[in-house]
């Protein structure tokens, strides 16, 4: 490796270990990745759970390169350019219904701070300033930014980071190991969505502003909402009049088998995040989405003022805004936003096939997502996914790992002999770590 890796400070990743043995992708199209030495790597994860179209789509790139062209930059606010709105009203057509009103991030981290300053600032403009805690949960992951890592429940992500948002609370994480190898939803749990009923029993239901989950939590390991526990958190939010905010930066644009999980799980939150699939990972672009009671309650005072003081200077970039378009035209000409659902069969059996190999304590799957959860190594927590995943890497398969579990989430469009090629470069990586 001739090029020098020095100044390059590395997101999420071991620097040192990585720059010893560097592993690069040049080139992608549809299900590849290829390195710079041109060895093709079958994409097990969308990229970062975000190339749900697959790589290089012509209709994403060629809105791009037209709108680079064209307009490369609109200021945001108080201006605007005529695909943000576009954007904003395809979003609408396929957001869960009532969610109808647009507001443009960069990222998920972006949308998560986004939607909690807007559930904040939507009580204080209706006379309810007194609610101002925040409840997220553990073992939720919520990107990086204060109000993310506050509500967040990973440990690593927060500690070495001080006091936070102060007033959050958290409901318990809903992993169970009564549901081990569930297909699909696990049966047990509903009733820990009760433990937002013992945060108002704590803290009273007028202090609190809103709870935020992940419909299944995707950065700690698949770990899917029980039968009846999004209901259920819904009804509680619902008798107590705290915001229920759905983070959808992974479960959203058809990962479950649905456009978004709120409809697959049929339960409508009030605020919901979305970034990755939005763009397809070509721009960097994240929203939020909001019930359109809630915009409105903010369409109050005198008309030359602004109502919400938030955004970003690059909320609704027209690269993104083009980017998205061409997403969108893509997931419709191709199906791709409930493709998920009629893969879902063929990936959970494939998936499941696993169960009886090598240090297999768990399966996990809904849609085209699937989490495989391995016994970690005495004393070396996340070590032995580490060495399935450079196994994958070095048999042309691009897995993710997260502690000790393995989590996939391929292209949607991906077809029966990937998901067998994946499937089967990990059962041989397991055998020969056995
Ligand atoms: N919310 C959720 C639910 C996410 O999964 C974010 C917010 C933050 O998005 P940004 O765009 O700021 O990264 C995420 C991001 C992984 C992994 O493999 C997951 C994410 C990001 C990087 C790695 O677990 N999710
Ligand atoms: N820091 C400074 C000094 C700025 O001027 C701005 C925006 O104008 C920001 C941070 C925020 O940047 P962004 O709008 O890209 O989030």
């Amino acid at each position: 490796m001739s090029q020098d890796l020095d100044a390059y400070w590395m997101p999420f990743t071991a620097n040192r270990q990585f720059k010893k043995s560097p592993r690069l992708v040049a080139k992608a199209d549809g299900m590849h990745f290829w390195t710079p030495e041109g060895r093709e790597v079958l994409d097990g994860i969308a990229g970062l759970w975000c190339v749900n179209a697959g790589h290089n789509r012509p209709k994403i790139v060629e809105a791009i390169q037209r709108q680079a062209a064209e307009l490369d930059f609109a200021p945001p606010f108080n201006m605007a350019h005529p695909k943000a709105f576009e954007l904003a009203a395809r979003l609408a057509a396929i957001a869960p219904a009532g969610l109808d009103k647009v507001f443009y991030t960069n990222s998920g981290s972006e949308s998560v701070d986004t939607a909690l300053k807007i559930a904040l600032a939507y009580h204080r403009v209706r006379g309810e300033g007194s609610r101002t805690r925040l409840i997220g949960r553990e073992r939720g992951y919520h990107g990086v930014n204060f109000g993310g890592i506050s509500v967040g429940g990973m440990v690593a992500n927060r500690k070495m980071f001080g006091h936070l948002l102060a007033g959050v609370d958290h409901l318990r994480h809903t992993h169970d190991p009564r549901n081990a190898y569930s297909v699909g939803q696990p049966a047990h749990g509903a009733e820990l969505a009760d433990d937002l009923e013992r945060l108002v029993a704590l803290h009273d239901a007028s202090t609190i502003a809103a709870v935020i989950v992940e419909p299944v939590a995707g950065s700690t390991g698949v770990l899917l909402p029980p039968v009846g526990y999004l209901q259920r958190l819904r009804e509680i939010c619902d008798r107590h009049g705290i915001l229920l905010i759905f983070d959808e930066v992974i479960t959203g644009f058809g990962r479950t088998g649905a456009p978004f999980a709120a409809q697959r799980f049929g339960v409508t939150p009030d605020l919901m995040t979305v970034a990755k699939g939005l763009t397809n990972g070509c721009v960097p672009m994240g929203a939020v989405f909001a019930k359109r009671a809630i915009h409105d309650t903010f369409m109050q005072g005198p008309e030359h003022l602004i109502e919400f003081f938030h955004g970003y200077t690059y909320s609704g970039h027209p690269l993104a805004c083009a980017a998205a378009l061409g997403t969108l035209d893509t997931y419709a000409d191709e199906g791709l936003l409930t493709r998920g659902a009629e893969m879902e069969g063929y990936f959970a059996e494939a998936l499941h096939g696993l169960k009886g190999l090598p240090h297999v304590i768990d399966i996990r799957n809904v849609g085209l997502v699937g989490g495989i959860e391995l016994q970690p190594l005495e004393g070396q927590p996340s070590q032995r996914a580490f060495r399935i995943f450079l196994d994958c890497w070095e048999r042309g398969v691009l897995i993710r790992t997260t502690g000790d579990t393995i989590a996939l989430s391929p292209p949607l469009i991906i077809g029966r002999a990937h998901i067998d090629r994946i499937v089967g470069t990990i059962a041989d990586a397991l055998r020969r770590h056995a």
